[in-house]
Formats: structure tokens, C-alpha cells, sequence
């Protein structure tokens, strides 16, 4: 299944025996996947339209890099309204990333840049393979982020390491950016998509309470005061708890019938 939207630089496949899975490839080679206009609009169309069976994301780019951010060829045309505008625009399209229906799983290779780090920090689980890096031209090219990225990629790395990258230039590489926090897995060259395909197949069994409270609730929780996160924490606890897929799935392992938890 192909979306309907207005860029052919982005595209949405549904797959899965259930229709579970949606996968959302960025496909814009001859730029790699550098983000214009309308890239973002689509791509907050897709996360606003995803068919109902859908439990779970991956979002890959097509060729050799992931995202080389911001299409700076639009870049030159805006001024300051316009630029607070674009950026808004970004945000409003991440948001549907971060808090959309399903959990988001980014498949990296190639440049991790830019936008395409606030792309990546906006999904809820990043793969890496050993070609991928992380940087953030934006510091030398005299602007900044406006993607999300100065909320969102500090509670990946810490300020002081976006600070530094922004400053200096610097550029991680695949190893360094999985220690520092960027991704929760490293794999081999080219084995980023698959990866984050058998994760999603994972996640998608999850039950959908289960996942809208960790895609809907921590975030939020980590956000408030303790006293706040304990009660909201207890609330959701509480809701989650209660479905009868729930109840289900605990006396499934009382009686024995559900996986125990192992050693990998
Ligand atoms: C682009 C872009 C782009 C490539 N906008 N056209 N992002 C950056 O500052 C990153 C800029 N890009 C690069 O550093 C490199 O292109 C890459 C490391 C990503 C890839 O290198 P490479 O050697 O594979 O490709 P290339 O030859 O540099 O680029 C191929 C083409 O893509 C070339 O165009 P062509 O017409 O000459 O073939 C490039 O100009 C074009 N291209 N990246 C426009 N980003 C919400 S605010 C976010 C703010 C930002 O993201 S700022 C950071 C922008």
C-alpha cells in the first residue's frame, strides 16, 4: 500500500499478516533524504492516517544515508516569520511521530544529521549500523536547530554533548553514538532495517495499552515533579492493569503458557 500524499519522496507500505507493521521509507537518493517541505508535510500525514491494524513503525531511508536534515536549498528563500513558521511545522510533524498512535522504530545508516537527528531522537527506538553518524552541521552553518532537537536530543546525550557537537563540529561515529545514548542498538552494516523490523514485529504483539502508556505517559512522567510522576505513574498502572488483554496475558504465564523471561 502506497499513502496518499503529496510528496513521492516518502513512502508507506503496511505490511504484516495482520497489517500490523507500517513502514515508512524516506526515498529522496539524489539528496539524501534531505527534508523539504513538503518531505515533513507527508510524512505528519502518514503518522495522522495510519490504518487502524497498524501497532508498530519503522522509518528507514532509502540509498546510504538515513537523513541529511534540512533541505538547505529552501533554506535561503525564508525570513525570521517564515523560519519560526517552518520550524513550528517541523515540530508539529514530529509530535505525530513521538505521540502518535504507534511506537516509531528508526532503522540508521549513513548520515544521522541535522533534522535527521531530530527525525531519529522524535522515534521511540533508534537502530544504528556500523556506517551510521551523528552530527549537527547546523552550529557551523549559522543557524540552529528547529526541529525538536534542542528539547529531544539532550535527553538522549545530555546538553553538554549537543553543546560540544553544535560548537565544534563534532561528528560520532556509530560506536561512540551508541555509548553516548543516541542508539539503543548497534548491528552490522546493512542490518539496520531488518533489526528494526523483527523489533517491531515485537513491539506489535505488545498490548496496545502497554505501548500507548510508554509512547504517552513515561515521556511525561519524567517530565514532572516526583510526587506528580508517582500519582500519574499509579493512574496509568492502574488503567493498563485493568484491560482484560491484561488479565489474559498474567494468567497465561501463572498457567504456564507464556514465554518466561531469558537470558538473551
Ligand atoms: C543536500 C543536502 C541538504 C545533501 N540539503 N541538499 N544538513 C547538512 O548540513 C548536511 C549536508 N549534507 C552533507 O553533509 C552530505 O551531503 C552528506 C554527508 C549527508 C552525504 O554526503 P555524500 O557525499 O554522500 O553526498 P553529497 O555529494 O554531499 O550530496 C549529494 C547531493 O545531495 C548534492 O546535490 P547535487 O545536486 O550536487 O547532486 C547535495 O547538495 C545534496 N544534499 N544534503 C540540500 N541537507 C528543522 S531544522 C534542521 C536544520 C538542519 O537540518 S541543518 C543541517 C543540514
Amino acid at each position: 500500500m502506497t499513502s496518499n500524499t503529496s510528496s513521492t519522496d516518502i513512502q508507506l507500505d503496511i505490511r504484516g499478516a495482520h497489517q500490523e507493521i507500517a513502514v515508512i521509507r524516506l526515498s529522496r537518493v539524489a539528496k539524501r533524504n534531505a527534508v523539504n517541505d513538503s518531505l515533513i508535510l507527508a510524512l505528519r500525514d502518514i503518522f495522522e492516517k495510519l490504518p487502524t491494524t497498524v501497532r508498530a513503525a519503522v522509518i528507514h531511508g532509502e540509498g546510504e544515508h538515513f537523513c541529511a536534515g534540512l533541505d538547505l536549498g529552501e533554506l535561503e528563500e525564508r525570513d525570521a516569520g517564515q523560519g519560526l513558521h517552518h520550524s513550528r511545522m517541523w515540530h508539529a510533524a514530529l509530535e505525530r511521530v513521538q505521540f502518535g498512535p504507534v511506537p516509531v522504530i528508526a532503522a540508521l545508516q549513513g548520515a544521522v544529521v541535522g533534522g535527521g537527528l531530530e527525525l531519529a531522537s522524535a522515534c521511540h527506538i533508534r537502530v544504528a549500523d556500523e556506517t551510521a553518524f551523528y552530527a549537527l552541521p547546523e552550529g557551523s552553518r549559522g543557524i540552529f536547530v528547529g526541529g525538536g532537537g534542542s528539547v529531544r536530543i539532550p535527553k538522549l546525550i545530555g546538553v553538554a554533548r549537543m553543546t560540544d557537537m553544535m560548537l565544534t563540529g563534532r561528528v560520532y561515529t556509530a560506536q561512540d553514538g551508541e555509548r553516548a545514548g543516541f542508539a539503543q542498538y548497534l548491528v552490522p552494516e546493512g542490518q539496520a532495517f531488518d533489526k528494526a523490523m523483527e523489533l517491531a514485529a515485537r513491539v506489535a504483539q505488545n498490548a496496545p495499552l502497554t505501548n500507548y502508556a510508554l509512547m504517552h505517559a513515561l515521556p511525561r512522567i519524567a517530565e514532572q515533579p516526583a510526587e506528580q510522576g508517582y500519582l500519574t505513574e499509579a493512574l496509568m498502572a492502574a488503567i493498563a492493569q485493568s484491560a482484560p488483554e491484561a488479565k489474559d496475558r498474567v494468567r497465561a504465564f501463572l498457567e504456564g503458557r507464556a514465554a518466561k523471561v531469558q537470558k538473551s
